[in-house]
């Protein structure tokens, strides 16, 4: 619950994985973040080398699927976007829905369009810290200030 007025403007790091990508999702999830009313400020599409791969899920090496995730992650082009607006980092995660898919109700994006929690089709950071950094790894310190 918020006890201090309306939440901070922040940028928060969005990728549409390999599977959401693969599967022509783009338009469809860039769309829900316009019509949300968040702004997408900058937006890249490309594969994503295995070294900045691995750091970016730097926090789960120890998981056991992290190889696969590396994997995954780095096999085909995603498109990753720097998305700004009134409490842009929460936003976001509620619009995604769980991790994993099976858990995440219809009307957000992992609950309309996946299944499987290794192919959950979108990330988004998970709070201040973590955008922060991510946004420097993906697309450089002026866009993470
Ligand atoms: P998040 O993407 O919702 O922030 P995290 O816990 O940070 O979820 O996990 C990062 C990614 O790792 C998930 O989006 C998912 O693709 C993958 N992942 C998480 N848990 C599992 C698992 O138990 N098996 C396989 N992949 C997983
Ligand atoms: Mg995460």
């Amino acid at each position: 619950m918020r006890t201090d007025g309306a939440p901070a403007m922040e940028r928060t790091f969005v990728m549409i994985k390999p599977d959401g990508v693969a599967a022509g999702l783009t338009g469809e999830i860039i769309g829900r973040i316009e019509r949300r009313g968040l702004d997408i400020v900058a937006i890249r599409k490309g594969g994503m080398e295995r070294a900045v791969a691995e750091e970016h899920y730097v926090e789960h090496r120890e998981r056991p699927f992290f190889g696969e995730l590396v994997e995954f992650i780095s096999s085909d082009p995603v498109v990753m976007l720097v998305v700004e607006g009134q409490g842009a980092i929460v936003a976001m995660r509620t619009m995604m829905g769980p991790t994993d898919p099976q858990d995440a109700p219809p009307g957000t994006i992992r609950g309309d369009y996946a299944l499987d929690v290794g192919q959950n089709v979108v990330h988004g950071s998970d709070g201040p810290e973590s955008a922060e950094r991510e946004l420097a790894l993906h697309f450089g310190v002026l866009v993470a200030a």
